[in-house]
């Protein structure tokens, strides 16, 4: 049998960041990941980060490449009614994001943890977590063929939606919230350059489109499409063509379409795990809760988790407090509620609902038409964009 002080599931963001947090702090932890490190790699997703979310980057010390090759940006742009334009978050809350691509921040992640020399068992098949209310947890899974059993203090499930660390537990357990919403996004990557300096997030009749970049020659471009679309039925000409009706002349007219190298649908989900707690096991990231990625909220909702959980491990091992592990559930689901709240409206304000009627229209127009004309909302807008503070 192994031995660890905390086993991690699931080497995405929430894992591979909370396992460099612990190493740091001198705790011993091995994370299993369901496929091979290529496979994790190869996923594209989120492109934004909060100053939070960056600075526990540099505090885990795998902030180099970031800081180096991340796209600072002071803005967005808001596209609608044939016009673009720009809320400065910069100058109104004193704030920047930082443009990376998750799947950057993996392989550093990765990277560094190789250096490190510990321990990540990827390929581990058939993932169950025994003893939860118990002293000492067993983590029972399958690698090469072979069952393995790893023994711990502690599990932190980082297994994104679908894992099993929330399915394994008795519905009784815990409490889930949950609002679908009636469209998903086509996500196109592309070699091509930007069409505008900052990311572009359009409301248009024909639906929701965002131009965001992993860099100044590769974007990221997403167009809202129904949820019974099948990506055979987007050639990459019919996208751009539907991206680029949607946009405002001077920001299509800039778009200078290439072909894709990756293409997929994702649906939007808000979802909510209520307690993130559960005996030795604690939920962090996509696998306790879900956003729309219209506010760009799920990884930085994922590094925030992951500091509070890593600073209470560390209290719990090197102060001997439990008082953090006690608080973590109530104290993070404080931050996703918040950010729960800012997507589902920046959802709300940006999409083609199919069931709105002419009321419904209007007051989506009026609910722009203020935000543009109003300091104060506007100011609403940033401060939820480059991401609310973290409590202590
Ligand atoms: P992940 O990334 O899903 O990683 C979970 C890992 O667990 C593994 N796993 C298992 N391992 C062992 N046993 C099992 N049974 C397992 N089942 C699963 C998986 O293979 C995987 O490696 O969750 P994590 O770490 O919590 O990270 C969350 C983020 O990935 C997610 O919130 C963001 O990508 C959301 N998101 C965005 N977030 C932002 O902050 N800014 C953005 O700009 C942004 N853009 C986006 C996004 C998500 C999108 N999609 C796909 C909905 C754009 C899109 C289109
Ligand atoms: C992305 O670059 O993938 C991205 C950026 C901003 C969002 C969502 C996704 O709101």
């Amino acid at each position: 049998m192994q031995r660890t002080q905390v086993a991690i599931i699931g080497a995405g963001p929430a894992g591979l960041l909370l396992g460099a947090l612990l190493h740091k702090a001198g705790i011993a932890n091995t994370i299993l990941e369901l496929h091979s490190g290529e496979q994790v790699l190869a996923r594209v997703r989120a492109g934004i980060l909060e100053r939070g979310s960056a600075e526990l980057l540099d505090e885990a010390g795998v902030g180099r490449r970031m800081r180096a090759e991340g796209l600072i940006h002071e803005g967005i742009q808001l596209s609608f009614g044939g016009q673009r334009q720009r809320i400065d978050l910069q100058g109104l809350t004193g704030q920047s994001v930082l443009v990376y691509g998750q799947n950057e921040l993996c392989r550093d992640l990765m990277d560094d943890r190789k250096a490190a020399g510990l321990t990540t068992h990827y390929e581990a098949r058939h993932v169950s977590l025994h003893g939860l209310g118990e002293p000492r947890v067993v983590v029972r899974y399958q690698h090469l063929g072979q069952a393995r059993e790893l023994a711990c203090d502690y599990i932190a499930g980082c297994d994104g939606f679908h894992g099993v660390s929330r399915a394994g537990l008795p519905a009784s357990a815990y409490h889930s919230y949950e609002r679908g919403y009636p469209f998903g996004w086509l996500g196109v990557l592309a070699d091509t350059r930007p069409p505008a300096d900052e990311l572009v997030y359009a409301q248009h009749e024909r639906g929701f489109a965002l131009c965001s970049m992993r860099s100044r020659t590769r974007v990221r471009c997403y167009i809202q499409c129904s949820l019974s679309d099948r990506l055979e039925s987007w050639s990459d000409a019919r996208f751009w063509r539907e991206l680029k009706s949607r946009l405002d002349p001077v920001t299509a007219a800039a778009l200078e379409p290439a072909p894709s190298l990756e293409k997929s649908i994702a649906p939007l989900r808000s979802y909510v795990t209520e307690p993130l707690r559960f005996g030795r096991l604690f939920l962090a990231g996509d696998a306790g809760h879900l956003v729309p990625p219209t506010g760009a909220k799920g990884l930085n909702l994922a590094a925030s988790d992951v500091r509070y959980l890593a600073r209470a491990l560390t209290e719990h091992y090197r102060d001997r407090s439990d008082a953090g592990l006690a608080r973590y559930s109530e104290q993070a689901l404080r931050r996703v509620w918040r950010a729960e709240r800012f997507s589902w409206s920046l959802t709300r304000l940006l999409h083609n609902f199919p069931d709105h009627n002419g009321f419904d229209q209007r007051i989506q127009q009026a609910d722009l038409d203020y935000l543009m004309s109003s300091r104060a909302a506007q100011t609403v807008l940033a401060e939820n964009y480059v991401g609310l503070p973290l409590t202590e």
